[in-house]
Order: C-alpha cells, then sequence, then structure tokens
C-alpha cells in the first residue's frame, strides 16, 4: 500500500458529517484513512464507501478482527465486500484465524494487516510478552503488513527485524499517546496519526506541521 506523505489519518470522530469535514481539511495531504468501530458503530459500515467516494482515498478498516476462523473470515468479508481496502486483525488469537483473515484478502485482492503490539500503557500486562512471536506467525504465514508501536520504538525496531525490511509497518501512537513522527519513520513505513489531526483547532496545519518533522 502507497501512502501519501506517510502519514494515515485515524478518523474516529463519531459524527459522520463532522469526520468528513475534517477529513476533507487535510485532503491534500491525506490519502489514507483509517476507519474502526467509534465511527463505523456510529455512522455505519456504509461509511467506508461514503469516504471512499467523497475523498477517492484508501481506506483501512481498524476492526482488529479476533474470533475464531470462521467468524474471522465471515467479519473480513464484509467488511472488505463494503469497499474497505484493508482489515487490521489481531495475531494474539493465533495462526488459524489469522490465516483465515489472510485467505479472504487474498481472495478479494485486498490488504490484511497484523497487529503485534499495541501502542497504550496495558499492552506491556501481556501483549509485549508475545508480540515477537505473533510478528512471526504472520512471516510464516506470508503476511506483508503490520501494525507496531510508535510508543515504544524499541519493540517496534525489534518487531522490524523479525517482520523484515520487505514488510510494511504502520505504526500508531504518534502525538497524543507520546511517539515521535521521525523517530518512529525509522522504523515504520507509516504514521498513523488521530487525535493530534482531527482534535486540533487547524487540522491542516497540524498535518502540514507533522509532515515537516519527518522531510
Ligand atoms: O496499538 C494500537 N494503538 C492504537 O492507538 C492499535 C491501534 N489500532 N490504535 C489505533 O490508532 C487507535 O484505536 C486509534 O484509532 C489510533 C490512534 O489514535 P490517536 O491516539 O492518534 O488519537
Amino acid at each position: 500500500m502507497k501512502v501519501k506523505n506517510n502519514i494515515i489519518l485515524a478518523m474516529d470522530l463519531m459524527d459522520l458529517n463532522e469526520a468528513l469535514e475534517v477529513t476533507e481539511q487535510v485532503s491534500d495531504y491525506i490519502d489514507t484513512i483509517k476507519i474502526g468501530y467509534p465511527l463505523a458503530l456510529s455512522a455505519g459500515l456504509e461509511c467506508i464507501s461514503v469516504f471512499k467516494d467523497s475523498f477517492s482515498c484508501k481506506v483501512i478498516a481498524d476492526f482488529k478482527v479476533a474470533d475464531i476462523p470462521e467468524t474471522n473470515e465471515k467479519i473480513c468479508k464484509a467488511t472488505l465486500d463494503a469497499g474497505a481496502d484493508a482489515i487490521i486483525v489481531h495475531g494474539f488469537v493465533g495462526a488459524d484465524s489469522v490465516a483465515a483473515c489472510r485467505d479472504v484478502g487474498q481472495r478479494l485482492g485486498k490488504d490484511v494487516f497484523l497487529l503485534t503490539e499495541m501502542s497504550h500503557p496495558g499492552a506491556e500486562t501481556f501483549l509485549k510478552e508475545v508480540s515477537d512471536d505473533i510478528a512471526q506467525i504472520g512471516v510464516e504465514l506470508g503476511i506483508k503488513n503490520y501494525v507496531a508501536p510508535s510508543t515504544r520504538l524499541d519493540r517496534l525496531a525489534e518487531i522490524r527485524k523479525v517482520v523484515g525490511k520487505d514488510s510494511f509497518i504502520i505504526s500508531p501512537g504518534v502525538g497524543t499517546q507520546g511517539g515521535d513522527p521521525r523517530e518512529t519513520l525509522k522504523h515504520a513505513d507509516g504514521l498513523i496519526v488521530g487525535r493530534s489531526i482531527y482534535l486540533s483547532d487547524d487540522p491542516k496545519n497540524a498535518t502540514k506541521t507533522i509532515i515537516d518533522s519527518i522531510k
């Protein structure tokens, strides 16, 4: 996946019109939008195609799919059929569940992102211990796209080592959660940025400031 200016907007505003207005303001700079449960549950799954039609953007559905393989398959199919270009899936559920997502992605010609370690402090309780193994499962399954945290650069660097330089890593936690854009891009290919942009008084300028800081 090619991401303009290496920035993915995490659009977690829950009012569709407001979400579209803010996205419009940054659309010169950003061509990839991540939509998760906050917006999809408030505005409906159709919001994916509304974004795609309005901005000709790529949409990554952040549904952190984490179920048995048969259910994962249904979730991925419904999401990708609704127009999403990619879907984020959890790895802690094991290889069979991830493989089910991978297969739907392959069948529909769409991307599957494997979430390894999460960016929030609570990820240290359980996930941190197993995230290298999760990344390794992804490698064994031939997954090429990963999500790994900008808030713990040592962990991000380690996960990069596991998945290799040819894999594509996008990294949340930049800005509000404390991650630094420039440092993060030493290990990742794309930054996921939400509140620092969509809660800013001037989302366009906030985006430009991040872009200037990573040049
Ligand atoms: O580990 C993760 N951390 C994280 O923040 C995995 C994620 N998918 N996210 C998502 O990235 C989170 O749900 C939100 O949509 C976005 C970060 O937003 P913000 O902290 O920049 O507002």
